[in-house]
């Protein structure tokens, strides 16, 4: 009688695992978008079910990480993980090992009874925390949640992968930059540049100056409604942001693109007169007067009052687009401005143009225009941050049929934003000359969040992969098909993103 009974539980067993080996499990069949640096599969899988644990190393860094995946995972399963600081089997486990010296790499080995993850610090752990949230939603389809089995090593190409958000022709609240800010981290990038002020809105509260966020923040493009962070706000921004190791960089843009701030105090106009709001999107009308003093009253105190409330080492200046400020005198401004930063222990940053200036190796220089701009930064000695219009500017068009956005430098497909090499744009600007890469989102046309994620999604994925993976994994080929069987994970988040044709979406 026994012996039936444990044949017959023998043969229910054997029969259990052998649907378990029907669920594929192959990890370097997983769509990482960014490709890590190196993925080999071993054959088999790592289960997730109920009461699985993660595991933190004593070290403060890994808990916050750990609770990280756990919150996800129970997102993603609908299992919740037990988090503890002990080591036993049958459980992920988190923890900063020195020994991985690349700054925020990191490794998972993911067996049958263990996944042990390690960093080289915090934002490597939370990288790591991405990519196993990428290979658990594989699984998403199947009966069970397996994460494949294998070794991932993972290391950054660039250290400055970024995005921007103009929230000056349109305002977003508080809540829309946190969801940006999630959006973006999900895909590694690590900085988010904020435009700040315009022609069309002044959006930070500058104490010393409090009609720049009255006034000047109380409008946008046709006249729809401004707005401003206060500084209260602003930290908020900055806190949440570096929770996902995302530096905020603000930009003031100066001497042009600052009708504004122009109408908000007549002083800083040349005429003494205040001009009318500007609810338009034309560009380069607007110059602050660039020979009287309290221009650079008014300019360090901004940047002091940003300075403050900003834990990251950019102040982005603008400078782009000043055509009705004599050459001689944007130099003279911008160069005293540049004075103005590093007086604030903060390191200039500024749009192609400010190329024409005194910058040397302290300055950062953003590529979005004139390749003879982006040669002469680099002949300074300054390094450069890549921002190609005709590749990367989210705020242009995909074809001519997709009405948001505009195409004055390029209609830009999917295909087009992802097939182009950092290191092969620009002649005599090379690798080493390029700090990274970072994508804008001009707002003329864009009003809401879910306009913005249609902008944004997908053409960033292809941007986070540029910056952060070794170009040997950059397939246009390969990497639509990545893309397309990724569409689940942006329909869990319900990210509205833009579904492109020539993208093979399962
Ligand atoms: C150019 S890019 C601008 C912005 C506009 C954008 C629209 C740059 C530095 N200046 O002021 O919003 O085109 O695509």
């Amino acid at each position: 009688m026994k012996i039936y009974n444990f044949l017959s539980i023998l043969v229910i067993a054997l029969f259990f695992m052998g649907c378990k080996k029907s669920i594929p499990a192959d990890l370097s069949d997983v769509s990482f978008i960014p490709h890590p640096l190196s993925v080999e599969a071993t054959g088999t899988a790592f289960e997730i079910k109920p009461k699985l644990l993660i595991e933190y190393n004593s070290d403060q860094n890994s808990i916050d990480q750990a609770d990280l995946l756990s919150k996800q995972i129970f997102e993603i399963s609908g299992f919740e993980p037990v988090v503890q600081d002990v080591s036993n089997g049958n459980s992920i486990s988190l923890e900063i090992d020195q020994a991985l010296s690349a700054n925020d790499s990191y490794e998972i080995s993911i067996e049958e009874n263990q996944i042990a993850i390690k960093a080289n610090n915090e934002a490597g752990l939370f990288y790591a925390v991405h990519t196993l949230l990428q290979a658990i939603e594989y699984s998403a389809d199947f009966d069970a949640w397996i994460i494949p089995s294998g070794l991932i090593k993972d290391a950054p190409k660039f250290e400055y992968r970024g995005a921007m958000l103009d929230v000056a022709r349109h305002f977003f609240s508080v809540n829309d930059v946190k969801r940006f800010i999630d959006l973006i981290a999900a895909y590694k990038l690590n900085v988010l540049h904020l435009h700040l002020s315009d022609d069309q809105g002044w959006r930070i509260e500058i104490k010393s100056w409090p009609k720049l966020s009255e006034i000047g923040g109380s409008t946008a493009v046709d006249g729809d409604m401004g707005g401003y962070y206060s500084q209260e706000d602003y930290k908020e921004i900055v806190a949440y942001a570096s929770s996902k190791f995302i530096t905020i960089i603000p930009e003031i843009d100066m001497p042009g693109h600052t009708n504004a701030a122009l109408a908000s105090y007549p002083e800083l106009n040349c005429n003494g007169k205040a001009p009318e709001l500007y609810t338009g999107t034309k560009v380069g009308f607007s110059t602050l007067c660039t020979d009287k003093e309290i221009t650079y009253q008014f300019v360090d105190d901004v940047i002091r009052e940003l300075a403050e409330i900003t834990p990251g080492p950019y102040i982005h200046i603008g400078g782009d687009e000043s055509h009705v400020t004599a050459k001689d005198d944007y130099i003279s401004f911008i160069n005293r401005t540049n004075e103005i930063v590093k007086s604030h222990n903060k390191t200039m940053m500024g749009w192609d143009e400010i190329a024409l200036a005194d910058i040397d190796s302290n300055d950062v220089v953003q590529y979005w225009a004139k390749d003879e701009n982006a040669t002469l930064a680099v002949e300074k000695g300054a390094k450069v941050v890549l921002s190609p219009s005709k590749r990367v500017y989210l705020d242009m068009q995909y074809d001519s049929t997709t009405h948001l956005g505009l195409h004055w430098a390029a209609y830009i497909e999917v295909d087009s934003a992802y097939i182009w090499s950092p290191k092969s744009l620009v002649d005599g600007v090379n690798k080493d000359d390029i700090l990274g890469i970072e994508s804008p989102l001009w707002t003329e046309t864009i009003t809401n969040m879910e306009e913005i994620e249609y902008m944004v999604f997908p053409r960033i994925l292809g941007h986070a992969e540029i910056a952060w993976s070794d170009e040997k994994y950059l397939d246009w080929d390969l990497y639509k098909h990545r893309l397309a069987k990724h569409a689940k994970q942006l329909k869990r988040k319900e990210i509205n993103y833009y579904p492109s044709k020539l993208v093979p979406w399962k």
